[in-house]
């Protein structure tokens, strides 16, 4: 089993600009081979994402807002007529209002609440199910999930409680999506310095420490995210479903 993907079709969700973790996964998964779709949020990011995209050959840009049921038929009706199959999703896309993400959690929103979990965690079935009718061969879904999942991590307030559900998604999706061939699972992303992580306060605290208390006593590189990114999308993964696996210098494993 290896980690060729000649031949096969992925599309890519969640590339803001070159430090994205998106980006990462899909210059890995185009130099494995794969032919790729990668999508932008909106026409703010359009140049930025397109002049990035467009710089790995034979890669397409597509916009596509997943808050948006409508765009992402079009989208997906799109990949059908272009590529007819798809063997490989990757959802690397978190978003909460940033005044969610500074305050006490007590304090979380109704309205902040439903943002994060709406295009944190509902996006995830959305895509999976526009997906799964074109990977006719099989296939495998990937999205991408941080620690303050599991145990509180001062700050990710909301975002926590959408990760965890993210996760739990993960698990749904892949047994529903077991007897079609497609895989589901998540990696756990140690902190990188990204645009979505700028919003969240204290980030820098969070890497020092981190680096600290890891075994490995660094940060995680973002293009090791992309390498696992790869393995699980390939066939070197195929018997792992409804895993979230830790790509994060062995930050989680640590009680103190
Ligand atoms: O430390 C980190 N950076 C970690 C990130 C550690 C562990 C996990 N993650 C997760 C994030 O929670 C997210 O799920 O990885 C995923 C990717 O995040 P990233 O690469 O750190 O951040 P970024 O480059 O900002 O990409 C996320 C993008 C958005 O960027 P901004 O910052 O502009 O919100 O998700 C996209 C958007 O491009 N996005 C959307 N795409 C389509 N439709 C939408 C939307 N409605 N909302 C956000």
């Amino acid at each position: 089993m290896s980690s060729n993907l000649e031949g096969r079709t992925a599309v890519v969700f969640g590339v803001a600009n070159k430090r994205s973790i998106a980006w990462s996964i899909a210059q890995g998964l185009h130099s494995a081979g794969a032919k790729l779709a990668v999508t932008y949020q909106n026409e703010r990011l359009k140049l930025e994402a397109e002049d990035l995209i467009l710089s790995l050959p034979g890669a397409e840009a597509f916009q596509c807002d997943v808050s948006n049921d409508a765009e992402i038929d079009t989208l997906f009706a799109t990949l059908k007529q272009r590529y007819g199959k798809l063997h490989a999703l990757v959802h690397s896309i978190g978003f909460a209002p940033a005044a969610e993400l500074k305050g006490d959690f007590v304090n979380t929103t109704r309205e902040g609440f439903r943002i994060a979990h709406d295009i944190s965690v509902y996006s995830l079935i959305a895509l999976a199910r526009g997906a799964a009718p074109l990977m006719e061969d099989g296939g495998s879904i990937l999205t991408l999930t941080y620690y303050g999942a599991e145990k509180v991590v001062p700050h990710y307030n909301v975002m926590g409680v959408a990760k965890a559900a993210l996760e739990c998604t993960v698990r749904y999706l892949a047994y529903d999506l077991g007897k079609r061939r497609i895989r589901v699972n998540a990696i756990s992303a140690g902190p990188i310095k990204t645009l979505a992580a700028r919003g969240i306060a204290d980030f820098s605290d969070m890497l020092k420490s981190h680096a600290e208390r890891a075994p490995l006593q660094r940060n995680v590189d973002v293009n090791e995210v992309g390498a696992t990114g790869v393995f699980l999308a390939s066939d070197a993964s195929s018997g792992i479903t409804g895993e979230v696996i830790y790509v994060d210098c062995g930050y989680n494993i640590m009680g103190f």
